[in-house]
């Protein structure tokens, strides 16, 4: 008998509940239950970074439902359609409820001794024969803090290996890349507050309607309110989110830059400038005025597409608005310029004035429920604590924190980002990649190369998932994980805001938390500290965290405020929460002191074009000593661009009902139902032009490989196609589908995040019977693949009724 409150497949945000601005956002609940719950246990959404506030309803020892919590500010009861419908895959009978180990070239059950003690020693040999860099750790944006944190120390201070990232390398390392380079540190300077009262949203690269959907119910009420705020959109595709656009900029993919340096211009030009703030807390100005003087509004359409009179509406809105909350996400980071174009977006802000003060704000999203934490706690390429890596007194503090020689902690160069781990995997100079909650063999690009290392005889790959994911598929040991409402821990969401969600259930089988299985391998490869205690020193997620909170002591990020008991009492709290604001900031710098003095800052730097760093000395002899840095930036054009062969440009996102590779949302009937299969997204013209119909089948090839789709045709530029990339093989590998077997090996110079945004493709219509052009692409993880290559087979994935048809609930961008 299941209830619900509403029917978020159908209606995916609900009904309106209006507010003005200055109103608190009202309380609507949101439940879905298949029983009545027995009890409620705290729990918090992890299935994006908005961090909804929820409880979990538990009978009989499994979870029967959600309901959204009244009293939390992220989401004051809301819950959107993966929120209320994600939790039955907790509760899927494929669940991994042994380890594995691969014996005689086939996975088969072992007991966790066995699979630890395997793991153990190969570490142990390893190390000794090639030091700890033959060891890489490749984590999450989807732990808890306290398990981030636990690898972070075991790996820095344990082994000493600087080989550690995660696929928030892939996510928001532009986001705390951008905010590093204008601000001095991570961490967003508004909260969500800021929407309540703004007069102006801008959304660049964000379809946030499908992608935080309560975050967009929001601002959906703000916008059926009084005095409702402007939106402006920037994305080359109509999604939900610019259907609500009082101006929707259309650009080519890849050129952000240029249609952000055309906005500072105009509002340069309008002289909306706030010069009293550009002096007091800026560097740069001068630098910035000077390189978008010439990206007037025709050259700028010239470069981008966009309509010199469109882009006028956009620059007038943005030079005359009192207040202003921007956002940006993927359409960002994961195309050309990443760091170059979100900084522009921090410029519009700085140039204006407009930050640090109710209403004005920048969310250099997440995307990831916990990709915060990861860069938090330096289990990715960062320090602890948003310590600077080049900064000998910030190696000192964790030096002593931990007890360890300051040499065990590797400073002598940048820590290695993902995409050069991969590529030492691939040399063969890392010989153990141990991966967590996090599906490579769908979510790299050039997934036809990412197979290959995967296969290296010389690489033993441990996976540690909930599920036989296609990335577990290839490895040597697969470790069992307890995922969310079977563990607690904290998290923090794109507000800063903290939450704690608690264990409701048991895990199934002998499946165990990420926290023990970090805390079991420190203990078995005895690390120790250099008094000859245990190097960690915590045993549980309390105690961790704890641990935890010294290490933010006076950093931007401080905790130390914080406790588990203040957690449990009804909202998250933003931090830092400390002495000085013991119930949290809602709004960072309104002080206009921002984190970029030499001996505080994160970083000493990079430039914007080439990634090179700044020298500590350099820094330091133009130390900006709290002031906010302007950086202007030319447009480049796009690694790949269309030529005769591969004329179209291709660019992948998201869809509404599925979170990424598909592991929970695929494995909820009511969302997989809504969005059974990908499709290929095309214009009319487009569509006319190769002589496709809706629904046919389209081969779709790049230089790196080939996927076949059904078509979908509309809302989208022409010269581009767009696919979902959630879709890989575990559930059906009657096809090559997965979108990252097109995409490019590329990466921002400063963040290093993939190029997922954009390649050059060329398209066909398929005639199932017929033989692919370039067979042996595909890896040997999907037999039935190559089954179809030899022509065995014909593609599947829905009849062309039920393929995907453009409905009200479901459509290309959903
Ligand atoms: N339903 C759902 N929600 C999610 C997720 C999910 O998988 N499903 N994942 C979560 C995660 S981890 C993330 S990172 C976020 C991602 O959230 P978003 O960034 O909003 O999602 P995407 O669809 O990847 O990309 C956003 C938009 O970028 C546009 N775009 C492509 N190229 C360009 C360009 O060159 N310039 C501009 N301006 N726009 C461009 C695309 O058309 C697309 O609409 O969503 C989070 N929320
Ligand atoms: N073409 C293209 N590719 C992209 C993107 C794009 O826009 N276009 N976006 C990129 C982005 S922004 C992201 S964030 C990545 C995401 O890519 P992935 O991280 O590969 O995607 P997920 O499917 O979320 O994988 C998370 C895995 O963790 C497991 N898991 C969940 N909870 C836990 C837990 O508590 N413990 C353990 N051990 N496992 C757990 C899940 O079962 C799942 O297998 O993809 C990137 N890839
Ligand atoms: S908006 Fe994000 S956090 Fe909130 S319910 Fe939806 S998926 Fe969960
Ligand atoms: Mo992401």
């Amino acid at each position: 008998m299941t209830s619900e409150t509403r029917n978020s497949i159908n209606d995916i945000w609900g009904e309106r509940t209006p507010h003005g601005p200055g109103q608190e956002w009202p309380v609507r609940v949101d439940e879905r239950v298949s029983e009545t719950p027995e009890r409620w246990v705290r729990g918090t959404c992890v299935l994006c970074s908005n961090g909804c506030g929820l409880d979990i309803g538990v009978k009989a020892g499994k979870i029967v439902g959600v309901r959204g919590l009244a009293t939390d500010t992220t989401n004051r009861g809301r819950l959107g359609p993966k929120g209320l419908h994600g939790w039955v895959a907790n509760e899927s009978p494929d669940r991994l409820t042994k380890p594995l180990i691969r014996r005689d070239g086939q996975l088969q059950e072992a007991s966790w001794d066995e699979a630890m003690d395997l793991i153990v020693q190969k570490s142990k040999a390893i190390v000794e024969k090639q030091t700890s860099l033959g060891i890489g750790f490749y984590t999450s944006g989807q732990l808890f803090l306290e398990e981030y944190y636990t690898l972070g120390v075991l790996g820095k201070a344990g082994l000493g290996t600087p080989h550690m990232d995660g696929n928030t390398r892939l996510c928001t390392a532009t986001a705390a890349a951008a905010l590093k380079v204008s601000f001095g540190s991570d961490g967003q300077p508004g909260g969500y507050e800021d929407l309540d009262v703004t007069d102006c949203v801008l959304h660049v690269g964000h379809n946030i309607a499908s992608q935080q959907t309560v975050l967009w119910m929001r601002i959906l009420d703000r916008l059926a309110g009084p005095n409702p705020p402007k939106v402006i959109v920037i994305d080359p595709r109509r999604t939900f989110t610019a259907e609500h656009a009082t101006v929707h900029l259309a650009p080519k993919v890849g050129t952000n830059v240029a249609v952000m340096n055309g906005l500072l211009h105009l509002i340069i030009q309008a002289g909306a400038i706030d010069a009293a703030f550009l002096e007091a807390h800026t560097t740069g100005y001068d630098d910035l005025k000077k390189t978008v003087e010439k990206y007037t509004p025709e050259y700028v359409e010239q470069l981008s597409g966009v309509p010199a009179a469109e882009l006028l509406r956009a620059g007038e809105i943005l030079a005359t608005t009192r207040t202003l909350v921007s956002t940006i996400l993927q359409g960002v980071y994961q195309s050309m310029q990443a760091t170059a174009a979100a900084v522009q977006v921090n410029n519009v802000h700085l140039i204006r004035g407009l930050i640090g003060k109710p209403g004005s704000g920048i969310l250099q999203m997440n995307g990831q429920p916990t990709a915060q934490n990861t860069r938090e706690c330096g289990a990715d390429g960062d320090l602890p604590g948003f310590r600077n890596w080049g900064n000998p007194e910030h190696i000192k503090e964790l030096a002593k924190l931990w007890n360890v020689p300051v040499n065990k902690i590797p400073h002598w160069s940048p820590p290695t980002h993902a995409m050069q781990i991969w590529r030492y995997a691939e040399q063969g100079t890392i010989k153990l990649l141990w991966i967590q909650a996090t599906n490579p063999a769908v979510s790299l690009p050039e997934l036809s190369r990412i197979r290959k290392i995967l296969q290296k005889e010389d690489l033993f790959v441990v996976v540690q998932d909930a599920y036989l994911t296609e990335t577990a598929r290839y490895a040597d040991v697969v470790l069992p994980a307890a995922i969310w409402a079977e563990k607690t821990g904290t998290f923090t969401n794109v507000s800063r805001t903290v939450h704690i969600s608690c264990k409701a259930i048991d895990p199934p089988g002998e499946a165990r938390s990420d926290l023990d299985i970090f805390l079991d391998y420190a203990q078995r490869m005895d690390f120790r500290d250099q008094d000859g205690a245990p190097l960690i020193k915590w045993h549980d997620p309390e105690s961790a965290f704890e641990a935890w909170k010294e290490c933010t002591r006076g950093r931007p990020c401080d905790y130390t405020g914080l406790t588990y008991e203040k957690l449990l009492q009804g909202s998250g709290i933003p931090w830092p929460v400390n002495e000085q604001h013991p119930d949290g900031t809602q709004r960072l710098y309104t002080d206009f002191v921002f984190p970029t003095s030499a001996d505080y800052a994160e970083t000493y730097g990079h430039d914007l074009e080439t990634g090179a760093a700044v020298s500590p000395e350099e820094y330091k002899a133009n130390d900006p000593k709290g002031k906010a840095m302007i950086k202007a930036a030319e447009h480049r054009e796009p690694h790949e661009v269309p030529d005769d062969e591969y004329p179209l440009w291709l660019t992948t996102g998201r869809q509404v009902y599925h979170f990424h590779t598909r592991t929970k949302t695929g494995r909820s009937k009511a969302l997989h139902d809504a969005a059974p299969d990908a499709f290929v997204q095309l214009s009319a013209q487009d569509a006319g032009r190769y002589g496709i119909e809706e629904g046919d089948w389209v081969l779709v090839e790049s230089r790196r490989g080939l996927i076949i789709e059904r078509a979908m045709i509309g809302n989208v530029e022409p010269g581009l196609v767009f696919i979902p990339w959630h879709y890989g093989y575990w559930d059906d590998p009657s096809r090559p589908r997965a979108a990252n077997e097109l995409t490019i090996t590329e990466w921002d110079p400063v963040s290093k995040q993939p190029h997922y945004k954009y390649a050059a493709v060329k398209i066909s219509k398929y005639d199932a019977k017929a033989a692919l052009p370039q067979p042996g692409l595909l890896g040997r993880a999907v037999d039935a693949v190559q089954q179809l290559i030899s022509g065995e087979a014909e593609p599947t994935g829905g009849s062309k009724s039920q393929g995907p048809q453009p409905k009200t609930t479901q459509r290309v961008d959903g």
